[in-house]
């Protein structure tokens, strides 16, 4: 058995590079990289030099010559034109397959020797390339004979922040901002340039630096000038960064008399704007814009429409190759009275309208980030506009950083579900990458869970959600066990006690989590503003949908909120065959059922039971995985470090207590419907 004694704090992330504690893999790994030649010359060559050099050294225990040029068996590391000029060719139709974004590693004899190509065709490829490489040795992985190429499913893979000006972050719960606004441009922290190594890492190549309640100083010359250091020092890691405008910004710093997007004067504005941000930072991402929505400015208030705004912002961006994301996360009540509706209703009239650099940006599901949700009836409704797809990654409705829960389940659910919008097969991550319409443009984006905590996210275990962002992000056929795998592998240990108990804690916990707050569709039972912990009898804010018996919609007859075409009609925002699918009791996925329906409280489920008693059986089980995620970090305590070992640990307590809670309030507040008020445990 592996003792791990050496105290850690998380701040390696997966990048942890431990020696390899595997002989005969070790062995390996020292007789193929016996040198390892990066051979271009700029910024990224350079930091692809370091991060072999320090890698290697720890990984195989012993430091690795890193020469000009290749000497004996070595790591041949370059653009496809560099490996060329030391006398490896890449075919040009494999050279073209791999875009701009793509590696591929292979082994090659050359001469006498044996080496190991990492090729691409730019240098930030190159280095996405070496980090899979590391990933291979990191999860001792057989490196004889490699021969793989992969490229990105989707284009652009953005983090985004939630992140204030002030250093506070809506919904962040690993402390404060990693942007030190006040200091920049001036200082620039080294944690910076450790941000992008874990974001290259894993293939995220964009970064949206502030909230969506945007505030407009973070469009001024004064903080451009920030904008732009970090810009700087993300560019030879990939990642080109984007910002958050507020609409009614010519307003606000230049007192414009409007902010209508149909004013000529407001339209200079934002071209001359761009035009600025464009002189500092020459590959600018472009613009992610909440408008419209929970009290952000947007066309609406000028008697204009998204279209308007989005197409004036776009046609700023459009010569410097910036892209618009216009949010489609809004939910006026005047358009429908079931808020889930309301998007689609607003959006996809305007289909057709938009200017090509826009994407509209929808959340996975029509409410918002709960803990599981049907896809987004957008995607699959707008032929003619790429759609974004927008995750969460910090956890706002999933137990925040108290709760372990491994987001990639939902997040696969998602991009699988299938739309039906051409046919079978027109899932969600057809819809997004582009294939189903044939849009070259796509894109998704993380509501990033990063703060300054010295783990990065608040929980160790959160880390496997941004590490499963990228993945995913990267390829969405990846399975979540195998993304597991690999971050167990590089953040805990290769030990197969390790892995296979963590494996179990995390395959379990997102079902776990529903389980315990809002199994069989229910949703937004959360407590109000801070949204942890349960509140089902919540009903009085000001706006109705903000109420949560508006989604349960409990009484003495049932539960749930019936969208069905004798209800809401929700349903008719799906294609055939779901939406009949969806429509009928009976063929309703019980995952989704009280999202779609109102159900007796004795109707039957699949087990058997009753609906009040498969509830039950639900919050039980929530809890007693729990239990067991706790009594197997139990068992693992001689196996990980005591510092993250404690910390978990802790972590586990708060999580058992918080879901025990969710059981027992949901319980008694929904047994008060049939008369069974007692039955739960006691509270
Ligand atoms: C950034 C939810 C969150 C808000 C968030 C909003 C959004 O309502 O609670 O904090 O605001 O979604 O996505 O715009």
């Amino acid at each position: 058995m592996t003792m791990n004694t050496i105290d850690e704090d998380g701040y390696e992330l997966w990048l942890r590079y431990r020696p390899v504690d595997n002989a005969e893999r070790l062995a390996q790994y020292r007789k193929a990289i016996s040198s390892a030649a990066v051979l271009g010359t700029g910024a990224t060559a350079q930091i692809i030099r370091s991060e072999l050099a320090r890698a290697l050294a720890a990984l195989l225990d012993s430091a690795v010559p890193l020469p000009v040029n290749p000497v004996g068996n070595a790591l041949v590391v370059g653009t496809i034109d560099e490996l060329k000029a030391v006398g490896v060719t890449i075919p040009s139709a494999e050279s073209r397959d791999l875009g701009a974004e793509g590696f591929l590693i292979r082994s090659q004899q050359v001469g006498s020797d044996n080496w190991i190509c990492i090729a691409a065709n730019s240098a930030p490829a190159v280095l996405t390339g070496a980090f899979h490489f590391l990933r291979l040795v990191q999860t001792h992985q057989d490196i004889h004979a490699l021969d793989l190429a992969s490229r990105p499913r989707i284009r652009h893979r953005v983090f985004g922040h939630w992140d204030n000006l002030d250093g506070s972050i809506e919904r962040g719960y690993a402390w404060r901002s990693l942007w030190n606004w006040d200091e920049l441009p001036e200082k620039i922290d080294s944690r910076y340039h450790d941000y992008a190594r874990a974001c290259a890492s894993i293939g995220i190549n964009g970064t949206c630096l502030n909230n969506v309640n945007a505030n407009a100083k973070s469009l001024t010359a004064e903080y451009l000038v920030k904008t732009a250091a970090l810009a700087d020092v993300f560019r030879p890691y990939g990642i080109r960064v984007y910002l958050s405008p507020v609409l009614s910004a010519p307003v606000l710093i230049d007192s414009l008399a409007t902010g209508d997007p149909r004013d000529p004067a407001v339209a200079a504005w934002w071209k001359e704007k761009v035009d600025e941000i464009y002189r500092l930072i020459p590959d600018f991402g472009g613009f992610q814009i909440k408008a419209n929505s929970e009290g952000q400015p947007g066309p609406q208030d000028y008697g204009a429409n998204h279209d308007d705004g989005a197409n004036m912002l776009a046609d700023a961006l459009a010569p410097h190759g910036g892209m618009l994301l216009w949010r489609a996360f809004v939910y006026d009540a005047t358009i429908d009275a079931d808020r889930a509706k309301c998007a689609y209703k607003e959006f996809v009239p305007l289909d057709g309208r938009f200017q090509p650099n826009v994407f509209v940006q929808a959340k996975n599901g029509p409410i918002d980030f709960q803990p599981r949700e049907p896809f987004h009836p957008l995607f699959g409704a707008m032929e003619q506009t790429p759609l974004a797809l927008e995750l969460q990654v910090t956890q706002e409705y999933l137990g925040q950083s108290i709760h372990l829960v491994y987001l990639a389940e939902m997040w696969k659910e998602i991009l699988d579900s299938d739309t039906y919008a051409i046919g079978p097969g027109s899932t969600v991550a057809r819809i997004v990458d582009g294939s189903v319409y044939g849009h070259s443009a796509s894109c998704i984006i993380g509501v990033a869970n990063t703060g300054s905590d010295r783990n990065w996210c608040g929980h160790h275990f959160s880390q496997a959600n941004w590490y499963a962002f990228g993945r995913l992000a990267w390829d969405y056929d990846l399975s979540v066990e195998a993304i597991a795998d690999e971050w167990i592998r590089m953040t805990w240990s290769n030990d197969p006690l390790v892995l296979d108990a963590i494996k179990t804690m995390l395959l379990g916990s997102w079902q776990a989590c529903i389980n315990y707050m809002t199994p069989l569709g229910l949703h937004h039972m959360m407590q109000a503003g801070h949204h942890y912990g349960p509140d089902p009898a919540f009903n009085s804010a000001r706006r109705v949908d903000w109420n949560n018996v508006y989604y349960h919609r409990a009484d003495t007859k049932g539960i749930g909120f019936d969208r069905s075409s004798a209800g809401s009609n929700a349903v008719s925002q799906y294609h055939s065959p779901l939406r009949e699918q969806l429509n009928h009791l009976d063929t309703c996925p019980e995952k989704f059922l009280l999202w779609f329906h109102h159900v007796p409280w004795d109707h039957r489920l699949q087990s058997g039971h009753t609906l009040w008693d498969e509830l039950q059986h639900r919050y039980d089980a929530g809890v007693t995985f729990v239990e067991k995620m706790r009594s197997i970090w139990q068992s693992l305590q001689a196996r990980i470090d005591p510092q993250r070992y404690e910390h978990v640990s802790r972590r586990l307590e708060q999580q058992l207590e918080n879901a025990r809670l969710w059981r027992d309030v949901c319980r008694k507040y929904f047994g008060q419907f049939i008369g069974n008020a007692d039955s739960g445990a006691p509270m």
